[in-house]
C-alpha cells in the first residue's frame, strides 16, 4: 500500500484556497452522441459495435439534466467541450442551429452559476479537415482560426476561461507514433510535424483569442510523472529527465509561457523506469509489479501529481484541468479522490498556485478506442436506457467541494480498505442512513 501522504496541519481540516474551484470536465465527441461528421465517427464505422461512440451518453440531449445534478453536487465550475465537426460539417459553412445549440448548454451552465472552462479542440476533427490531412497539414491552423473567430463572439459571454486545445501530445504520440487512434499512421515524423502545427495554432489562436476576449486562455497538457527504480542508476535518471522534458515541458517551450494565461493539467500516468540487465531501462509493467492499478492497468500513484505539480509551478495560476480514475469499484474512486486531493493540497501548502480541480468525469463516457468499458465517472450511466446513477464516491467529492475542504481524519481511513459509506459517515453532515452500521 501506498505510503499516506503526510498533511502540515496533522489534525485540521485540510482547508483548500479561497474560491477554489471544484468541478468535473467532459468532451463533447465522449458524451454526446451521433457525432457523425468528424473523423473518429467515421473510423468507428469500421470497428465492433461496443467500440463505436454511437448515441454515447446522449448529452446533447441531456445536458441540462447532467448539470443539475453537478449543480446538486455542490460542484461551482464544469468544464466541457465544444465540437467543431458539428459547428462547421462543411468547409465554411457553419450551422448556425450547432452554435445555437451550444449556446443553449453554455445559458445552461451559467443559469446554474458554474464557472465555465471551454475547451475548442478535444481530439476530434471535422471529415474535411481529417481528409486534408489534418494537423499534419499546416492549412488546419488557418481553418482551426477561422473557426475560432466565427464562435467566440457567439459564446465569450458564457465562458470564464478558454482551452485551446487539449493533450496535444497525447494526440501526437496515439494518432501518430503508436497508431492507435485515427488516422493511425506510425512515423516519428508526422508526430513531430503534427506536434509543431499544434504548438504553432496554439500560439496563433492565443494572439486571437486575446484580441476577441477578456477571459484568460490556456492548454489542457497531460503531465505525466516519472521516476527512477535505481537512485543510483545514471541512466536511468537520464532517462527520466529525457522523458519529463519531452512529455512535459516540450509543448509549453514551443509555444512560449507568455502564450499561457494559466497552465492546465491533466494528471494520470506514472511511469518507473528499470534498467534490470539490459543496458537502456524499459518502463516497469505496473501490473506485473502488482502495483495499485486503475481497470486501465494505469498505476494509482498520488504522490506523482505533487511531483508534477512542483514541477510545472512557476508564476502563473495552475488549474488541475483533468484527473480520475476508470474503476468500477467505487470504493477505489473515493480512496483515489481522498489520496489525490491530499496531495494537491500538499503542492497548495508548498506554494504552488492551484486554483482548481475538475474530476474526470462528470458521466461514464465514451473512452476512445476502449470504447465504454472503462468506468471514469462520478455519475454511472446505464447505456441501454441512459439510466443516470449518482455513485457514492460523487457524495464524497461533494462534500470537499461543499465546505472546500477535506476533514484530516479521512487520511486515517486509508490504512485500511476504504469503504465509501463509512467515508461519508466521517464527513460533514452525515448523510444518517448511510452512517448507521458505523459507530462514528
Ligand atoms: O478520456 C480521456 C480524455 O479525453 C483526455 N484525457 C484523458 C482521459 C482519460 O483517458
Amino acid at each position: 500500500m501506498d505510503e499516506i501522504p503526510k498533511a502540515k496541519h496533522d489534525h485540521g481540516p485540510l482547508k483548500f484556497p479561497e474560491h477554489f474551484l471544484w468541478g468535473t470536465a467532459t468532451s463533447a465527441h465522449q458524451v454526446e452522441g451521433n457525432n457523425t461528421n468528424s473523423d473518429w465517427w467515421e473510423w468507428e464505422q469500421r470497428k465492433p459495435l461496443d467500440k463505436q461512440s454511437g448515441k454515447a451518453a446522449d448529452e446533447y440531449n441531456r445536458y441540462d439534466e447532467d448539470f443539475e445534478i453537478a449543480k446538486s453536487l455542490s460542484l461551482n465550475s464544469q468544464r466541457i467541450s465544444i465540437e467543431w465537426a458539428r459547428i462547421e460539417p462543411v468547409e465554411g459553412q457553419f450551422d448556425q442551429s450547432a452554435i445555437d445549440h451550444y449556446k443553449l448548454v453554455l445559458k445552461s451552465l451559467k443559469a446554474k452559476h458554474f464557472k465555465v472552462m471551454l475547451t475548442l479542440w478535444h481530439f476530434t476533427l471535422p471529415k474535411w479537415i481529417a481528409d486534408i490531412g489534418g494537423w499534419e497539414n499546416a492549412q488546419t491552423t488557418d481553418y482551426f482560426l477561422r473557426f475560432i473567430e466565427r464562435v467566440v463572439p457567439e459564446f465569450d459571454d458564457y465562458v470564464d476561461f478558454w482551452v485551446t486545445l487539449n493533450e496535444p501530445g497525447v494526440y501526437a504520440f496515439m494518432s501518430y507514433l503508436q497508431g492507435f487512434w485515427p488516422p493511425q499512421k506510425k512515423s516519428r515524423w508526422a508526430a513531430l510535424r503534427v506536434q509543431w502545427n499544434l504548438a504553432k495554432a496554439h500560439q496563433k489562436a492565443y494572439k486571437l483569442l486575446k484580441m476577441q476576449s477578456r477571459h484568460p486562455v490556456g492548454i489542457a497538457q497531460n503531465m505525466q510523472s516519472f521516476h527512477s527504480s535505481h537512485k543510483h542508476s545514471i541512466i536511468e535518471l537520464a532517462s527520466v529527465y529525457v522523458s519529463d522534458i519531452i512529455t512535459n515541458h516540450a509543448f509549453y517551450k514551443l509555444t512560449g509561457y507568455d502564450t499561457h494565461d494559466f497552465l492546465g493539467i491533466n494528471y494520470y500516468f506514472h511511469h518507473r523506469f528499470n534498467r534490470r540487465d539490459k543496458f537502456l531501462p524499459t518502463v516497469e509493467d505496473a501490473r506485473e509489479q502488482h502495483r495499485d492499478i486503475s481497470d486501465l492497468g494505469w498505476e494509482v500513484f498520488p504522490e506523482g501529481i505533487y511531483d508534477v505539480l512542483m514541477d510545472i509551478s512557476n508564476h502563473k495560476p495552475i488549474y488541475i484541468t483533468e484527473c480520475g480514475i476508470a474503476s468500477t469499484n467505487d470504493d477505489r474512486r473515493t480512496r483515489f479522490l481522498i489520496q489525490y486531493l491530499s496531495e494537491v493540497f500538499r503542492a497548495v501548502e508548498s506554494g504552488v498556485r492551484v486554483k482548481g480541480f475538475f474530476y474526470w468525469s462528470l458521466i461514464d463516457n465514451f473512452e476512445w478506442d476502449k470504447g465504454f468499458d472503462p468506468r471514469f465517472g462520478l455519475v454511472a450511466i446505464d447505456y441501454k436506457d441512459q439510466q443516470r446513477t449518482v455513485r457514492a464516491s460523487a457524495y464524497v467529492y461533494s462534500e470537499i467541494a461543499k465546505h472546500n475542504q477535506m476533514p484530516h481524519s479521512l487520511l486515517r481511513l486509508l490504512g485500511h480498505t476504504v469503504r465509501v459509506e463509512e467515508v461519508l459517515c466521517y464527513m460533514h453532515d452525515k448523510p444518517k442512513a448511510l452512517c448507521q452500521h458505523f459507530n462514528t
